[in-house]
């Protein structure tokens, strides 16, 4: 099944239908999802053959309790503009969804959780059902919604993004227990302060985490959050059969017995079912005869779905609260709801991952009238005649025709990029004064980048660049300290014209941000270049976002300044050693680690472009460095920028005969230089490799060894290449100031030993000659390993 082409008959083809109709309707493809979903599972599990004695897994109790509200958000109040974040366990309801508009293959269904499958949680570059945002990670994509409104707001201000189209809501199906993680708040706060419009975060209130029943007070605890925060706050409790019988004489007081619950008795008392309601209540209102009364007038399937009748569950509750909503204002539905609704398991709370057996699923099946061999009928069973359901499933707005996801052309990237030539400078200086000179071309480039930083905007070399193209809040706002004549080289106005926008300190926020603008193209039809820029250090405090935003291809710069030892003073806590291996590991993000502007410069260009290239690029990570340097004299030819871009380059050429070569990246290019020189008398022809990329110079590597398995014998990579010059029992000597691991590799490439120099432990406060001599990266150190190296020869 593919997805169904736009027809000029469906889209003047609206069917105004009843509201009781409807509700109908809706009921019955609730029951139809909750089924699929479950079904979906059950067949990954029990139906398909096993080869490796895993558990394939699956949350049919997680999905059960969404149904109802995915149900209503999909075919009653999405529109093809909203966007929406799926809550990762809700996975099959939603390819569930997606089958029966007809978006979502059976195959696929059949192989969830297998290979090329239905994913386990959606995906947006994975799955081929038009996920809006990936989820996995709790937390993220609730987060992701905040800040794909801030983006589908900034884009709009800025008047690119395509005419026609209407203004969407940025939605995320949210399990309670992700409220937990301190992401959400942190988002939260970054859009109060940004006044971000159009979200709904739809709480699926379970009371249910993966271990046990959530504490009872927190309810409230996220209501006032909520509305402190600007946020409009819906609780949807009762569902409309437990409203009427409050009405009934008892009513008041089984709604207060209701309320005074503790969340675990009553998810024990779901799973126990009507025996265990009419005991508690029995013991509870053994005086109260019209409760009694009450609740002996139902047999025990209506009581059972009297007291599971929660807001989270009754349609009509669910439709009037989304409907009323006809404003802007960020919205927070806290939706009552019992994990593993209407299955076996419902309220136990070792639900999470518990499934279904197969006699279980076959009294399912057989309550749900679907014939043995129609498990996958998408309307089998169902009380409406078939088609009566598909006109109505196509008529729904969020079946109307029309594009989802936007190509957006590329935005020109000049031929070369380059700042006058400084005597000294640092990585970090260099990228100030390139993203300057971006900003006087003033052309689409200029325009089309958006910056923005967790509070180390200053710090991190934007200044100059924001002085220039100003900060962005859709209000404008003055800079105080302008206006009142304090001297300051920092403009500080905000305004709906600039390009820069200031985060506080939350680099979670900073990545989750970067994955909305990095989607901008594909989400809201305009393309934007944001770069983030953050210390080194702190890519780990934010890294589970930052994988996040590249599991989702969105395209970003990221520059993280500084690093290493290199920036001295500031001590142990804010020297970064892992990084370099985050930037070769990460997928989707290239690393590179220039010492020089020039470098830079042309690292930039090529990243602008490959940002762009929407088949095969990636993100960017530049690792720079505050520590001056002094620069080189020189004219880039073609043949050097290329080498640039794809990861290193000889600053001295070895000779055929060499014995050793040094080999070094980024900010320790000098003590790599000094070692050379001193060495070369005594070890005539020695090389000295500038690694730009050690990320690239490895992939490459592994690209050319896969080719070589296939088609291409003789292909070579960058770094084969590079290393051909040495003779195969010349040593190499690496040098990096970061993790040594970040290099030592290179001595599988060739078959040469190496002696590798890198940090390994926890810096400390100095200088950057005691601290290079203290972790072993200073020239003497160098020296030594090449001495090293030479007596190891034939070892
Ligand atoms: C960051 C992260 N930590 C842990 C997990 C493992 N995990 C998956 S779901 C879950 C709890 C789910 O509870 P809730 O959000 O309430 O969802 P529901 O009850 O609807 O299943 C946990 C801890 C995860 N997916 N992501
Ligand atoms: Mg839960």
């Amino acid at each position: 099944m593919a997805f169904r082409e736009p027809t000029a008959e469906r889209a003047v083809h609206e069917i105004r239908v009843d509201e009781q109709a409807k509700l109908r309707y809706l009921k019955e493809i609730e029951r139809k999802v909750l089924w699929l979903s479950s079904w979906m599972i059950h067949n990954a599990n029990h139906l398909r053959s096993k080869r490796d004695g895993l558990k394939v897994g699956g949350h049919q109790a997680s999905c059960a309790s969404a149904v109802t509200l995915m149900t209503a958000l999909y075919f009653d109040n999405l529109r093809p503009q909203d966007r929406v974040a799926v809550k990762p366990h809700a996975s099959p309801v939603f390819h569930a969804i997606q089958y029966l508009f007809g978006r979502q293959t059976r195959e696929r269904l059949e192989r969830f959780r297998g290979f090329g499958g239905a994913q386990s949680y959606p995906s947006r570059t994975k799955d081929a059902d038009d996920v809006d945002f990936s989820t996995g990670s709790v937390g993220l994509g609730v987060a992701m919604t905040l800040f794909a409104a801030y983006v589908q707001d900034y884009v709009r201000i800025k008047g690119w993004a395509p005419g026609e189209r209407a203004t969407g809501r940025m939605v995320a199906l949210v399990g309670d227990a992700e409220l937990d993680e301190g992401n959400v708040y942190e988002a939260l706060l970054e859009g109060w302060k940004h006044d971000v419009r159009n979200v709904w975060w739809v709480i699926d209130y379970n009371r249910q985490s993966l271990d046990s029943v959530v504490e009872d007070r927190l309810l409230h605890r996220f209501d006032t959050l909520f509305t402190s925060m600007g946020w409009n706050v819906v609780t949807l409790k009762y569902g409309k059969e437990q409203l009427r019988a409050f009405q009934r004489p008892g009513g008041e007081a089984l709604r207060a017995w209701i309320d005074a619950c503790p969340n675990s008795l009553y998810s024990a008392l779901v799973y126990k079912g009507a025996a265990g309601w009419r005991e508690a209540l029995g013991r509870d209102f053994h005086r109260d005869k019209a409760v009694r009364a009450l609740i002996d007038g139902f047999n025990d399937d209506e009581l059972q779905r009297l007291m599971t009748n929660l807001g989270g569950h009754d349609m009509e509750t669910i439709l009037e609260a989304f409907n009323a909503v006809e404003d802007d204002t960020p919205t927070c539905f806290i939706a009552y709801t019992v994990k593993g609704f209407g299955l076996p398991f419902a309220g136990h709370k070792d639900n999470h991952a518990g499934l279904m057996n197969p006699e279980q699923m076959a009294t399912y099946r057989r309550s749900q009238k679907v014939l043995e061999g129609a498990e996958w009928e998408p309307f089998a069973g169902l009380d409406t005649p078939e088609g009566e359901l598909r006109e109505f499933v196509s008529s729904v707005p969020f079946a109307a025709p029309g594009e989802r996801r936007f190509t957006t052309p590329p935005i020109a990237v000049p031929e070369t990029l380059s700042v006058p030539p400084a005597e000294t400078a640092s990585t970090q200086e260099g990228f100030g004064r390139l993203l300057n000179e971006i900003a006087k071309r003033k052309d689409e480039l200029a325009d089309r980048i958006v910056t923005t930083s967790p509070d180390v905007t200053v710090s991190t070399n934007l200044g100059g660049w924001v002085n220039r193209q100003g900060i962005f809040h859709r209000q404008p706002r003055a800079d105080v300290f302008h206006e009142e004549h304090v001297l300051s080289a920092q403009k500080w106005a905000m305004s709906p014209e600039g390009q820069h926008v200031e985060l506080g300190i939350a680099e979670n926020n900073l990545f989750v941000l970067l994955a909305a603008f990095g989607l901008s193209g594909s989400l809201f039809g305009a393309r934007v270049l944001p770069i983030g820029t953050l210390y080194d250090p702190f890519i780990g405090r934010g890294l589970d976002a930052l994988n996040y935003a590249c599991y989702q291809d969105a395209r970003f710069l990221l520059v993280a300044t500084p690093s290493g030892l290199s920036l001295a003073p500031e001590g142990g806590a804010h020297q970064s050693v892992l990084t370099p291996l985050v930037g070769t590991g990460q997928s989707g993000l290239t690393s590179f680690e220039p010492a020089f502007v020039d470098e830079l410069a042309e690292i930039m260009r090529w990243s602008f472009e490959h940002m762009q290239d929407d088949a095969e690029g990636g993100s960017v990570y530049l690792r720079l460095s505050t520590r001056p340097l002094s620069q080189p004299e020189r004219e880039l030819t073609p043949q050097l920028r290329q080498s640039i871009v794809n990861g290193g380059y000889w600053e001295e050429r070895p000779s055929r005969e060499a014995e050793v070569a040094i080999v070094c990246t980024g900010v320790v290019s000098p003590e790599a230089r000094a070692a050379f020189e001193q060495i070369r008398e005594d070890v005539p022809g020695a090389g000295l490799l500038q690694v730009t990329s050690s990320d690239r110079l490895h992939r490459g590597w592994r690209e050319a060894q896969a080719a070589r398995g296939q088609a291409d014998r003789r292909g070579r990579a960058h770094v084969e290449e590079l290393l051909a010059a040495l003779p195969t029992n010349a040593a190499l000597v690496t040098i990096v100031d970061g993790h040594p691991a970040a290099l030592s590799w290179l001595g599988s490439v060739g078959g040469h030993r190496v002696v590798s120099l890198g940090v390994e432990e926890f810096g400390q406060s100095g200088d950057v000659p005691d601290l290079y001599r203290a972790y072993g990266i200073d020239t003497d150190a160098i020296v030594d390993a090449v001495a090293r190296a030479l007596m190891d020869e034939g070892v």
